[in-house]
């Protein structure tokens, strides 16, 4: 698994840690299925997720994550020629240390929960972010770096959300010379510098789109900002960031300097760019996709080659304590794959006599391919109803 520091021998002649480079995990590739669903009691990784990983969009030239993946590097290249050093190959198998200790997530912070992360094992999850890699990165001794890779969670299921996606983690150091020469302090000139690069970033590939900053609260920066974009009449998060806690710089990299840093959700940006209406297309090998878009080519819009008609699916249970919405989120995506397209709480009420609450969900199953037919989506939904009742212990109404 990741990195082990604390199993590293500690000999007298070790010199002060500050100076040393830790070893960093450097296996890549697609990770064997023994190695993802391991039988562990911890274990909470499914098959549909399993099939998911060794993909790496985000290195296809051609396709929309990796095109994207790209023009970000472009940017930045021209922005600051020769800085940012990039690694796109790391293994999306990490520790519960590098994924969530190393950048101070709280011990009972809500993302720990096997309800929002996938776990492999007691230590060991599937990353759920890119921020995973900051720590062993700055050990490295890096002090500017852009890290791209697929990332995990339990989530919600709408046009927006997948339980993979991509993210681009990006990170700059300042040191005292900065700071001083721009006649700022270390926190302005991070927050300044950060702002600055996101909107150039926005311009570079949307041009004037709307955009609006959010304040936001991470583990790992203070402060902390989301940058949302109007898109399709709402507006959608595509990035969180903020200047870089102190400790994570002082443990990691040396003391005395400043940092900021990002992640943002390639498909998310991708969905902007090249007008992409449902995160699932990202996924699909169907050519009437793929080949609307090549490499380099940022003016590619997608068009639809026709919208299948939605099936809509209404199920009400007695919630059990065991209950929960990503829970069925993930038992829902595992029978119906990625025919289902949105699972939404339509309705919910509480009994007054009983103390019983009831909620009704609606599923929607729709093809980006092709259209379904009743008899394969009410078997779909048969198998749904059984096994929201077996495993979730709801009680069907
Ligand atoms: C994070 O993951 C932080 N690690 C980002 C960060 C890095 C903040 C460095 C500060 C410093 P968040 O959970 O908000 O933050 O996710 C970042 C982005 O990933 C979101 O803005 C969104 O664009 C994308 N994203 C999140 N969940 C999903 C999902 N289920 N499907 C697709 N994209 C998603
Ligand atoms: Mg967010």
């Amino acid at each position: 698994m990741a990195f082990k520091s604390a199993s590293r021998p500690n000999r007298s002649h070790a010199i002060s840690p500050a100076c040393v480079a830790a070893p960093v995990e450097l296996k890549t590739g697609k990770p064997r299925r023994e190695e993802v669903i391991t039988g562990s009691p911890d274990n909470n990784i499914t098959d549909y997720i399993y099939e998911k990983m060794g993909a790496d969009l985000h290195r296809q030239a051609d396709h929309p994550i990796g095109i994207i993946k790209q023009a970000i590097y472009d940017y930045f290249e021209a922005r600051n020629p020769g800085l940012f050093v990039k690694f796109d190959d790391r293994f999306p198998i990490v520790s519960t240390r590098a994924n969530f200790d190393e950048v101070l997530v709280p011990a009972d912070h809500i993302s720990r929960s096997p309800n929002d992360t996938y776990y492999v094992d007691a230590s060991t999850v599937l990353r759920c972010h890119t921020s995973a890699h900051q720590a062993e990165t700055l050990r490295a001794g890096h002090a500017a770096f852009l890290v791209t890779g697929d990332v995990y969670r339990r989530d919600s299921i709408d046009a927006t959300h997948y339980p993979v996606f991509h993210q681009m983690e990006g990170v700059r150091v300042f040191s005292e010379a900065d700071w001083t020469a721009a006649g700022l302090s270390p926190t302005q000139l991070a927050e300044q510098d950060l702002k600055a690069a996101l909107e150039g970033l926005a311009k570079h590939l949307f041009g004037d789109v709307e955009c609006r900053w959010i304040d936001a609260y991470f583990p790992f920066t203070d402060p902390s900002f989301e940058l949302e974009i109007f898109f399709k009449g709402k507006w959608l998060e595509v990035l969180g960031c903020g200047v870089m806690e102190q400790r994570i710089l002082d443990d990691n990299y040396k003391p005395g300097h400043k940092a900021w840093a990002f992640g943002l959700g390639l498909e998310r940006l991708a969905m902007v760019l090249f007008d992409v209406p449902d995160i699932r297309l990202f996924w699909s090998n169907d050519d009437r996709f793929l080949k609307q878009f090549g490499a380099g080519d940022l003016t590619a819009r997608f068009k639809p080659y026709s919208k299948f008609p939605a099936c809509y699916k209404d199920m009400a249970f007695w919630v059990s304590p065991e209950f929960s919405e990503n829970n069925l989120c993930e038992l829902v995506r595992s029978i119906g794959g990625d025919l289902v397209e949105e699972v939404t709480c339509i309705d919910t009420f509480t009994n007054k006599k009983t103390g019983r609450t009831s909620n009704c969900y609606r599923i929607v199953y729709r093809s980006m391919e092709r259209s379904l037919t009743d008899e394969e989506i009410n078997a779909l939904q048969e198998r749904v109803r059984k096994e929201v009742a077996e495993v979730l212990k709801v009680e069907l109404r």
